[in-house]
């Protein structure tokens, strides 16, 4: 049975969780902050969270741990077999990760834990968001999916990383990130009640 480690209040745990759900597969939930401390060191050598067990064995990036689900499971394809269109999920992926999502980040300590960020970083930080978003909905299909016509694992990056985006925009730059971008809106609200994502989100006030 796979473990999984970290805590539910953390996107790309949660991600890791609905594409467990998705596909699934049998595993059990264990509680672990990030932390520098050996253990967690031993399965997330940067002390982040989420990280999985398997078989004595550790794993840890979200990325890299739903690319090992995606192949243990037959079952809900989150990445489809034709290869082109396989690395055009992956592209969308990595735009949302690397340019809307690890951008806001730069300001998560002062919009969610009351830490410090310099004027300097804050501009800098809403004109790169504005930038990564324009490329993001270039590669949007959302028809009605992310990727197109079926649920793919760009569903699951839109999902737990616009909702992260979206505070940390609102808190920093009180604006709306999607206030430009009316179908990824609708495509946010509809992947709320896509099953794996709704249990996840339930599951959250347990
Ligand atoms: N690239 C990693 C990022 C993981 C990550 O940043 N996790 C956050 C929680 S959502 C964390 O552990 N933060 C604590 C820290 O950075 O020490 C992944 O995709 O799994």
């Amino acid at each position: 049975m796979i473990k999984l480690y970290g805590l539910r209040m953390s996107n790309y745990y949660s991600l890791v969780k609905a594409v467990l759900i998705e596909k699934g597969l049998e595993f059990e939930e264990v509680k672990a902050p990030p932390t520098q401390k050996e253990d967690n060191l031993a399965r997330s050598p940067m002390g982040k969270m989420p990280s999985i067990e398997v078989d004595g064995q550790y794993m840890s990036e979200s990325l890299a741990i739903v690319s090992y689900l995606e192949r243990m499971s037959d079952n809900s394809p989150l990445i489809p077999a034709d290869p082109f269109q396989a690395g055009k999920v992956m592209e969308l992926v990595c735009h949302i990760k690397l340019d809307a999502e690890l951008v806001a980040r730069r300001c998560l300590a002062a919009a969610a834990f009351g830490g410090e960020v310099s004027d300097e970083t804050k501009e800098a930080t809403d004109k790169d968001l504005e930038r990564g978003l324009v490329a993001v909905n270039q590669l949007m299909a959302c028809d009605p999916y992310a990727a197109g016509s079926s649920f793919t694992l760009a569903d699951m990056y839109t999902f737990y990383s616009f909702g992260l985006i979206n505070m940390i925009s609102q808190k920093m730059f009180s604006k709306d990130p999607l206030a430009n971008y009316p179908k990824i809106k609708t495509l946010l609200e509809m992947l709320a009640s896509h099953p794996s994502i709704q249990r996840v989100e339930t599951e959250k006030s347990q």
